[in-house]
């Protein structure tokens, strides 16, 4: 098992083949993208990662990586293609029957194929291996056949990838073992062997549980404003307790994962999956809940100026996707009585579709300004920082202010119920 063929190269694709032909192997990767694949020929990545473009310069320094756009024959086939979500939240698997499709006219016996991309519950079983069988392998005897999801949390990706655990399914037992004997040549953590359906499962689960555990830190917060209590109070003090552990409040929840993945679940058991659903729901409305305490806050002014700060989906990245920021942004420019700016150091104009402003621009005569993001720039933010404001105050969702001034107000996500409007 020395050469392997990976097949998409993106977020985890790259880094994915940067550890493998770092460790040794003879790595070829696979995209689509003909600019993508020119460049990374080159030694130039696409993508922002801690630490990625200085080991990716060297494995093509080295000749342990190079890009094509096609497969070639290999020992272990690893395909990290998207899966993204239907408009009626059904998981896409197109691009994963399209990769598994491509490696058919390489594929020998004794290979390994190992799909890394989310996918929905018994996919493995039910899509990929009769596609192995139709071409006339046994994907039961010829092919070792495995689901190992990724798991890693972008910014830390190449630490991720060696140090998490990792767990590997198997269409059989064989196919289990012989793939998790490939990562074991690079993975210091631990590398479990399971089927696969108990692989897409628990992959799904890890990100509806901190779907479901942020849907419960959201619904306290409304219920906060109604009783009148600190929801990040509450948070505090309950999980001072040894085995509470209850997530922080925020916007609504964005990314590709935790927005996402539940729905894989909710499309195989749609009766029996009533919390991740509510939860969901829950999360889906947080815009709006934003929305609606904004205008609570402006509803004395005339024509209020609102400046947003932090249009990402979580801080510190600059990954707009399925952002709730942007989604509060759209919601504001309906109501015409807005006049509504936006900020965000980690985004270039031309990742969104309306303008974005400069910290001065948009601090500028606002009434209010909205924190959506808890980006490092916020945290360190002054009073000075906000002194061209026309009223001194901050509605922060993601509690990450440090002001202490007392002329400035700042308005938590968890402490709403002191909102009081503002008064020009
Ligand atoms: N969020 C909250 N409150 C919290 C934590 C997060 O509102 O207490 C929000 C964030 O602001 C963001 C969203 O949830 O909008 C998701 O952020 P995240 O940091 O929880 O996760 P992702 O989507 O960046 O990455 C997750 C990770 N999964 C887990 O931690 C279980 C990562 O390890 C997975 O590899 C990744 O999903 C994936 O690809 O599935």
């Amino acid at each position: 098992m020395k050469k392997i063929c990976v097949i998409g190269l993106g977020y985890i694709g790259l880094p994915t083949s940067a550890i493998f032909a770092n460790a040794g192997f003879e790595v070829v990767g696979v995209d689509v993208n003909e600019k993508v694949v020119q460049a990374l020929n080159t030694g130039e990545i696409h993508i922002e990662e801690n630490g990625l473009p200085e080991l990716f310069k060297k494995v093509v320094q080295e000749g342990k990586f190079r890009a094509s756009l096609v497969p070639e024959k290999a020992d272990v086939f690893i395909i990290a293609v998207p899966t993204p979500i239907h408009e009626d939240y059904t998981a896409n698997i197109d691009y994963v029957i399209d990769a598994t499709k491509s490696i058919l006219p390489y594929l020998e016996k004794g290979n390994a194929v190992i799909v890394e991309s989310t996918i929905p519950p018994r996919t493995m079983d039910d899509v990929v291996a009769p596609i192995i069988r139709e071409h006339g392998l046994d994907p039961e005897k010829d092919i070792y056949l495995a689901h190992c999801p990724e798991r890693v949390l972008p910014g830390r990706i190449l630490i991720e990838l060696i140090e998490n655990t990792r767990i590997v399914g198997g269409v059989t037992k064989e196919a289990a073992k012989k793939a998790a004997d490939v990562y074991r040549a690079v993975v210091k953590g631990e590398v479990i062997e399971t089927e696969a359906v108990t692989a897409e499962m628990s992959k799904l689960m890890e990100n509806t549980f901190r779907d479901v555990n942020i849907a419960l830190a959201n619904e306290l917060v409304k219920i906060s404003q109604r009783i009148g209590v600190d929801a990040h109070k509450v948070i505090e003090l309950a999980n001072k307790h040894p085995r509470v552990n209850i997530h922080l409040p925020g916007p609504g929840v964005g990314g590709h994962c935790l927005a996402v993945d539940p729905y894989f679940i909710v499309e195989k058991a749609k009766e029996e999956s009533l919390l991740i659903q509510t939860a969901r729901h829950i999360n889906n409305s947080m815009p709006y809940f934003v929305v609606e305490q904004i205008q609570r806050m402006t509803a004395e002014l005339v024509s209020p100026k609102v400046a947003i700060f932090g249009l990402t989906y979580k801080g510190n990245t600059d990954d707009v996707r399925e952002s709730p920021a942007i989604k509060i942004y759209e919601l504001l420019k309906q109501h015409s009585r807005f006049e509504v700016r936006a900020y965000d150091p980690h985004v270039k104009q031309e990742q969104v579709s309306f303008p974005l402003s400069t910290l001065e621009e948009a601090v500028d005569g606002a009434h209010l300004v909205v924190i959506l993001a808890d980006h490092n720039e916020f945290k360190d933010m002054k009073a000075e920082d906000f002194a061209t404001m026309k009223t001194k105050v901050i509605f922060d969702t993601k509690n990450c202010l440090h002001l202490d001034d007392e002329s400035i107000t700042v308005y938590k996500i968890g402490n709403l119920h002191s909102v009081k409007a503002i008064q020009e």
